[in-house]
């Protein structure tokens, strides 16, 4: 089949999603997790990268005071498919009109070798690693469709914390009556302010996952090791969004220049994303379908953000964030596997 535009293949997933809204939303109640302190004391793990607190942040209007009731919840008939095949490439998920691109399975060295004198000891060691073929989310998940994702479920506390920190200034959601919306302009920005919790369980609702850090960093550099997504050039400002670019978020899918091998889109830059792992030592020596440590304190955000230097938009760089944490510049995007 013929290769949509992204602007088509965005009209086509809000048809769709307008198509279904009638029918019913599916969803998985996220287990109850075990809460973590977030004024756990444990000892720090040796890295370079901690995302600060207190990057320059634009000043945004429309600061939210107080939590919103959540919306009643309504079960009926499940859709009989939860995605629309658009092509071999990719599909169109139905519940929140996301495009989902195809990763097939395959082997590739993860992190960075240790003659590369830009690393980070982190990146360290470079190991092989197998993986099956996933789906990957084409964008980072918006504000719009984390709002709906809410107006679904209402903003559950987990980890101690609720999935979405409503009281930051730079929350680009809003409470408005007994559900949630947008900041206005920002609909298609990427949700910011999101918990590692709320950020799982919105790809539960969505019906996958959040990916892997090996299928993360496979999704961006590809089995030819590029050092970004988009090949090994220098990042610019039509490649990656950036801190020499503009201060804020942008529009999710804004610079298909810079699409990885396999047309993700911003997966350097625009926002830090979450990912499944505990963040960790990497162990040496072949893996097949790894996920990380079995346990930890920090997870693992990946990709640089509008605030980060171009130093951080290599593929292989690893930041860390308490779970429980949100911050302006950290989002995330799904992952799935096959039936
Ligand atoms: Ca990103
Ligand atoms: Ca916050």
């Amino acid at each position: 089949m013929k290769k949509l535009s992204l602007s088509n293949r965005i009209a086509l997933a809000s048809l769709l999603v307008s198509i279904v809204a009638c029918v019913a939303t599916v969803a998985v109640v996220p287990e109850i997790r075990q809460l973590l302190n977030p004024s756990s004391s444990a000892e720090t793990p040796a890295a370079p990268t901690r995302l600060s607190t207190n990057l320059p942040m634009q000043a945004l209007t429309g600061t939210p005071t107080e939590e919103a009731t959540p919306a009643i919840v309504e079960f009926g008939s499940e859709p009989e498919s939860a995605v629309i095949d658009v092509g071999d490439l990719y599909h169109v998920r139905i519940i929140d009109g996301m495009t989902e691109v195809w990763v097939p399975g395959g082997t590739f060295l993860m992190g960075s070798d240790v003659s590369d004198s830009t690393r980070n000891d982190d990146e360290l060691p470079q190991h092989s690693v197998t993986l099956d073929g996933f789906h990957i989310d084409e964008t980072e998940v918006t504000n719009a469709q984390f709002a709906r994702f809410l107006n679904d479920w209402g903003n559950q506390m987990e980890g101690g914390v609720t999935w979405l920190d409503l009281q930051d200034k730079d929350c680009l959601i809003q409470p408005v009556g007994s559900g949630y919306q947008p900041s206005n302009g920002y609909g298609d920005h990427p949700v910011v302010e999101v918990s590692w919790y709320g950020a799982k369980a919105y790809c539960e609702w969505a019906g996958g996952r959040l990916p892997t850090e090996a299928e993360w960093e496979y999704s961006a550099r590809g089995p030819d090791g590029h050092r970004y997504p988009w090949g090994n050039d220098a990042p610019t400002c039509e490649l990656a969004h950036y801190e020499d670019c503009v201060l804020h978020t942008t529009s999710v899918g804004s610079l298909q220049e810079g699409a990885s091998w396999r047309g993700a889109l911003d997966m350097a830059g625009n926002v830090w994303e979450w990912v499944a792992d505990w963040y960790g030592h990497y162990s040496s020596g072949h893996q097949v379908n790894p996920g990380g440590p079995s346990s930890g304190e920090y997870r693992v955000v990946r990709g640089g953000s509008w605030d980060y230097a171009s130093e951080q938009m290599r593929s292989t760089i690893r930041a860390y964030v308490l779970p429980d944490d949100s911050k302006q510049n950290v989002g995330f995007r799904c992952a799935s596997s096959p039936e």
